[in-house]
């Protein structure tokens, strides 16, 4: 009977209908829901893997705003969260009062050697939690105090009860973490609960029903249903005694006098000898969680939890409920255009969750075959350019299968995770869309492929993109991590900018670098690493040519000069337009025009732009006069008399005399007398340290450059002023100004 069951759960989880149990992550039991500010959180217990018995250790907290999709929050409460407790962290309920959480445990305690009820408090519904009052709130060494259930009622009182098998109360104070008076006890009567106490039970007399254990305190919307006074409150609980149904009994107070009033959730179908619900209006619908034992591996020791939607009776009164494979419907939507935490699902397979202080929780275990499934994926009928992705292996890698509909489905991109250095060595990669027709709200897939065996690796978040994107070096070193991106109103260009520009405004705008590229080459892919590193310190970089989405070399046509004057009309149109995520956060008074070899030459043809306040000519020059007159990377080659219409300072920075451009670049520098020139030169040859981690020295010395020039840093100037220039002392660097530069 039991492998029937799993085995159906399977098949149709397989299928990829199923919605119940909606974690498949862990094993987790004795769901509680609690609505707060639009989003419905799920505390829960965690049975342990492969456990006999319920040696639980922690508290974990889900959520969801369309009830399909579930963001796994970790566990934010654990057994040794309290000093008293050692044992058994069994059911809990969480409740919200003046902007704190509390969260109502039961365990053992070592002071009592029984069950203990204690409570957690925090500032957020998903935590930090820390134990309330530093010892149980009740415990007198009987094993009978276990399954809190809390309620605060219309006049501001809060009631807290819990028990097996009996029920008892306390009348919390406002404090929520106090009690006043004595403890309470209901009376366990046939027309209370359907029978009396064991200990007064008939021998051979059929009772209609029996109360165990479980409660959940409740009280009828008399707004929204005809509830007869009487019927008011009511107490669901597990009945029965094993296995499990759920039933429930009123009453016109907390503290009675309580009616049987019948079976909710009848025995079968859940493949585990306990039930344990809570109710929870959400958004207009009406849920009833509860655990079963159904997934693969799960039963009376290995619970997980489902969810049923339901209506309720005219009279405020419940209907029966059934356990379902299918579980619930979405009642909203998953924008997949922010960032979406890998641990957000509807359904996974193989998968697991960690968690750690760097990153929080994430998704680990990952192995060749395992998936994870969102449901009512809206991409708002838009088509997406990139998917990104936040990963680490410590091993091989392997690949995320991007997929609509099913494991099967329509592929649209497939991101190659590279071994990282570390499980939690993380790496931020990007994939283009392949094809994409995204008309309704879809089901998306990520379906994980490597080495059949070992773990792959760990999944911390992930996006799509309407503009293609990606974020390499992980943001660089400064202190707004960056990313790449290609924006449709700039077409055949590349902005590095902050990934948060919620830190620029008016007063603290972007300065603007203008770059042109080797070889006049129509994408940035040679300086990618340098012109990231220094967005990452506060610039937003316009380079000239098509984004590199990999690593490989860029073999297309050449760019023109022209683009570095479209970036600089950009930049000014998009700081007055309200519609840009860039509106009055540039800096148009401070823009340095710059470029690499045939980029320099690109850069010193637009030298007289009047909009330039700096100019960086990186290992270039002007050609010899044999040259001038042919045409190059969409210029007429300036001859030497161009040099004159600088009208800024200008830094040439060469790679020394094994850079064949270095002739070029110190015989401008020589010519110009009328601004204030600057040679700075590191003898690594024409490719300059582009490439290199970070862009090398060539992106240190030209940060220091700009954190002079656009941002006035007295400190990054010392490289370039005064009697003994900083950058002359640099290892490998040598420094020469003309006259005009001063000392
Ligand atoms: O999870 C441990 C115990 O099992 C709970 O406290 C009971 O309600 C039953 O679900």
């Amino acid at each position: 009977m039991k492998k029937t069951l799993l085995l159906c759960a399977l098949c149709t989880a397989l299928n990829g209908f199923a919605q119940n149990p909606f974690v498949q992550t862990w094993f987790t039991s004795d769901p509680a829901p609690m609505v707060h500010n639009g989003t419905m959180y799920v505390y829960t217990g965690h049975d342990e893997d492969g456990a006999d018995f319920f040696w639980m250790q922690e508290w974990r907290v889900y959520s969801t705003t369309d009830m399909v999709n579930w963001t796994d929050h970790g566990s934010p409460l654990a057994l040794e969260s309290f000093s008293w407790a050692d044992d058994r962290a069994w059911a809990a309920q969480t409740i919200e009062r003046n902007g704190k959480f509390y969260w109502y445990v039961c365990a053992h305690s070592k002071i009592s050697n029984g069950m203990a009820i204690g409570v957690a408090v925090s500032d957020s519904p998903t935590g930090p939690f820390r134990d309330a009052i530093g010892k149980p709130l009740y415990e007198n060494g009987s094993w009978d105090h276990i399954d809190p259930t809390v309620m605060i009622d219309d006049d501001g009182q809060a009631w807290l009860m819990w028990g097996n098998p009996r029920v008892y109360y306390l009348k919390l104070r406002n404090d929520m973490i106090s009690y006043e008076g004595e403890l309470g006890m209901l009376p366990m009567t046939e027309e209370a609960f359907g029978s009396p106490s064991m200990r007064e039970r008939e021998k051979g007399k059929q009772y209609k029903d029996s109360y165990v254990e479980g409660p959940w305190i409740r009280k009828v919307d008399a707004t929204k249903y005809n509830v007869p006074n009487d019927k008011r409150y009511q107490l669901l609980y597990a009945a029965g005694g094993v296995p499990e149904h759920i039933s429930y009994s009123t009453a016109p107070s907390p503290t009675g006098p309580w009616t049987y009033a019948g079976i909710i959730m009848p025995l079968g179908g859940t493949n585990s000898f306990t039930n344990h619900c809570g109710v929870a209006d959400y958004k207009g619908h009406s849920y009833f969680f509860y655990h079963t034992g159904k997934l693969p591996h799960g039963g009376g020791f290995g619970r997980s939890v489902a969810v049923e939607e339901f209506q309720y009776n005219a009279d405020g009164s419940f209907p029966t409920i059934l356990p379902t494979d299918e579980g619930v419907k979405p009642i909203g939507t998953l924008n997949p255009y922010t960032r979406v935490e890998a641990e957000t699902m509807a359904f996974s397979r193989g998968v697991k969750t960690e968690q750690n202080n760097q990153v929080g929780v994430y998704v680990s275990d990952i192995h060749n075959g395992d998936y994870i499934k969102l449901q009512a994926v809206d991409f708002s009928s838009a088509t997406p350019e990139t998917f990104t992705a936040r990963v680490a292996s410590g091993r091989r890698g392997g690949t995320i299968e991007v997929r609509l509909d099913s494991v099967k489905g329509q592929l649209l991109a497939q991101l190659d995770v590279p071994a990282t250095g570390g499980w939690e060595a993380w790496k931020t990669l990007s994939v283009e869309i392949q094809n994409a027709s995204f008309d309704t709200p879809r089901d998306l897939y990520f379906v994980f492929k490597g080495r059949k065996g070992p773990k792959l690796f760990n999944f911390d978040w992930w996006g799509f993109n309407l503009k293609k994107q990606r974020v390499i070096e992980d943001g660089g070193t400064g202190p707004y991590k960056a990313l790449m991106l290609e924006d449709k109103t700039l077409p055949a260009h590349t902005v590095f900018a902050p990934q948060d520009l919620s830190k620029f405004n008016e007063k603290t705008p972007l300065p603007i670098l203008v770059w042109g590229n080797g070889a006049c080459s129509n994408s940035p892919f040679e300086h990618a690493k340098f012109l990231n590193e220094i967005a990452s310190y506060g610039y937003i970089v316009l380079a000239t040519g098509y984004i590199p989405m990999n690593d490989e070399w860029y073999r297309g046509p050449q760019s023109s000069a022209q683009q570095q004057i479209e970036s600089i009309d950009w930049a000014f149109a998009q700081n007055s337009n309200p519609e840009s995520p860039f509106y009055h956060k540039l800096d148009l008074q401070h823009l340095c025009l710059a470029g690499m070899s045939c980029g320099g030459l690109q850069t010193l043809y637009n030298c007289a732009e009047p909009r330039i306040t700096s100019l960086m000519i990186c290992n270039s020059g002007v050609l010899n006069q044999q040259f001038a007159g042919q045409t190059m990377g969409g210029m007429t080659l300036p001859d030497k008399s161009k040099l004159q219409e600088i009208h800024t300072p200008v830094i040439y920075i060469l790679g020394g005399k094994p850079d064949m451009a270095y002739e070029n670049g110190m015989d401008d520098f020589h010519r110009i007398n009328h601004v204030p020139a600057y040679a700075a030169n590191l003898p690594v040859g024409h490719g300059g340290t582009y490439l290199q981690a970070h862009g090398g020295e060539f992106a240190v010395v030209a940060r220091a450059w700009l954190d002079w020039q656009l941002k006035g840093d007295a400190q990054a100037a010392r490289q370039f002023t005064g009697k003994q220039p900083a950058l002359a002392y640099r290892q490998g660097w040598t420094l020469e100004r003309n006259k005009k530069a001063g000392k």
